[in-house]
């Protein structure tokens, strides 16, 4: 029987972390390195190593991802069935959820990392890059949107979150849980999504964008977001407290911005809906809503910029954008 071909595609990380300098580790273990290192990986794929950078997931750009991709539709279309990028941690929950609104192709796309680096007793880089690769491989996940695998868990990349700093079982996908697992050599796919996958199609040579995040905080004057737009940024996510509440004194400011560019309404309590008729005090929710900002509804912050800025890149007009946020996702 011939065994499904699968590209390793290394981006970094603390996986593939294995080079002591000073007071730490470094990357040096490209997509190679590390699939010679498990000839397990044999037994379950044909494999095809893709080194793309080698840099820790905070020296990642969003360039970078539209880059990555296209090397992933490329290779989909051309060379494999299914996809595993290896990358840090750090960022995990925004690089899948990129590619999971980016990718063409319905193949699998897996990713994965570690939170003990190679050199380190209990190191999890192996335990999960063969996992993702047995879920890539499964073909399970094909049509399913990229997917997060790690410690034996299989989460939507919609809601993967890292919850911890240091710990293996860091990522959770809270309210829903891992839509599976993996056990022994069985992949089981126990959850499926509801909707369709929204997909953004980026030009590359589109002009690029940047979006801040702006976190609400208590006894903040938010005199930056007077300056937002002088500082050529393009669209904001305002971390908002709670249901989507700010103090007072910078909703005219807000407002005003919200003429010009996408302001997002998200909470920064990273969980929950954002509500739109509970308050109505100023800088309520209901109040934000009624000065033009957009409800990212139940999308965490982080995952909301992500969105915001494809949707920027892809030129889309502020009721284009306004329509996705509260319609499409
Ligand atoms: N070094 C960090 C990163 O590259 C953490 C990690 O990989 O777990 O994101």
């Amino acid at each position: 029987m011939t065994k499904p071909r699968v590209a390793v595609v290394s981006l970094g990380g603390t996986i593939s972390m294995a080079k002591k300098v000073a007071s730490g580790v470094v990357p040096n273990l490209d997509a190679e390195s590390l699939v010679s290192s498990l000839p397990e990986l044999r037994d379950i794929a044909e494999i095809k190593t893709v080194p793309f950078r080698m840099v820790a997931s905070s020296g990642l750009s969003l360039p970078d991802l539209l880059a990555l991709r296209q090397d992933i539709d490329d290779l989909l279309q051309n060379e494999v069935d299914a996809v595993v990028v290896t990358q840090g941690t750090d960022t995990i929950e925004e690089t899948s959820f990129l590619l999971n609104l980016t990718v063409r192709s319905e193949k699998p796309v897996v990713v994965t990392g570690a939170m003990r680096d190679p050199t380190t007793p209990g190191s999890d880089g192996q335990a999960n890059l063969i996992a993702a690769v047995r879920v890539a491989a499964s073909g399970y996940t094909s049509g399913l949107g990229t997917v997060v695998v790690m410690n034996d868990d299989i989460h939507h990349s919609r809601y993967v979150k890292k919850t911890h700093t240091s710990n293996p079982a860091a990522f959770s996908s809270f309210p829903l849980g891992p839509i599976g697992w993996i056990s022994e050599d069985r992949v089981r796919i126990a959850l499926k999504p509801a909707t369709d996958r929204l997909r953004i199609t980026v030009d590359p040579g589109s002009p690029e964008k940047e979006v801040l995040l702006f976190t609400a905080l208590l006894g903040d004057s938010g005199k930056l977001i007077r300056h937002v737009a002088d500082l050529g940024y393009d669209g904001i996510v305002l971390e908002a407290m709670g249901a989507g509440h700010i103090y007072p004194s910078i909703v005219d400011n807000l407002e005003k911005l919200a003429s010009k560019m996408p302001v997002v309404l998200a909470s920064r309590t990273r969980n929950g809906e954002i509500l739109s008729k509970t308050y109505s005090f100023r800088g309520s929710e209901s109040d934000l809503l009624k000065r033009g900002l957009i409800s990212a509804r139940s999308l965490n912050p982080l995952k909301a910029r992500i969105l915001l800025y494809l949707l920027l890149r892809a030129g889309k007009t502020k009721e284009e954008i306004r329509n996705v946020f509260e319609n499409g996702i």
